[in-house]
């Protein structure tokens, strides 16, 4: 469901000020969260990893060693409008990428790993939601 997926995002997004500096991002590698949708947002930057962390902890989502608290995370997300229809699925769409990429040691690079191989899940199962809906609602909430 698109529009789950976008208030989740919304949502999540809003610990991105609060971790922007501990996380040495730099403006331009992720200036809003909702970039993390875009056809052509790149995986490239450790920061991006390290602020996903410290969203994520903001949050309370992650365990001691840094990987996805799976109640918490269920929660969070059912704490949405028509969350619940997601939840279940997002959950295991993540635990199957850190299983995937559980070889990396680094907490920063493996989370950004990790973000990619969801984002790519997500658009496969069709509940990635598009940047123009996405950016629509973030200029009227904005306004
Ligand atoms: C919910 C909307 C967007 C979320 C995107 C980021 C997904 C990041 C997954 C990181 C999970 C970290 C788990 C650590 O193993």
């Amino acid at each position: 469901d698109v529009q789950v997926m976008k208030d989740v995002t919304l949502g999540f997004g809003q610990a991105l000020e609060v971790c922007r500096e501990e996380s040495q991002l730099s403006q331009d590698v992720m200036e809003e969260f909702f970039h993390f949708w875009r056809e052509d947002f790149k995986f490239e930057s450790r920061a991006v990893g390290c602020a996903l962390q410290c969203m994520s902890r903001h949050f309370n989502l992650l365990t001691d060693s840094s990987r996805m608290h799976h109640e918490n995370t269920h929660r969070f997300i059912e704490s949405f409008p028509n969350g619940s229809v997601l939840a279940k699925q997002m959950v295991s769409l993540i635990h199957g990428c850190e299983q995937q990429h559980e070889a990396e040691p680094d907490h920063c690079w493996r989370i950004l790993r990790v973000a990619e191989c969801f984002k790519r899940r997500c658009q496969e199962a069709g509940i990635a939601p598009s940047m123009e809906i996405i950016m629509a609602e973030f200029i009227m909430e904005t306004e």
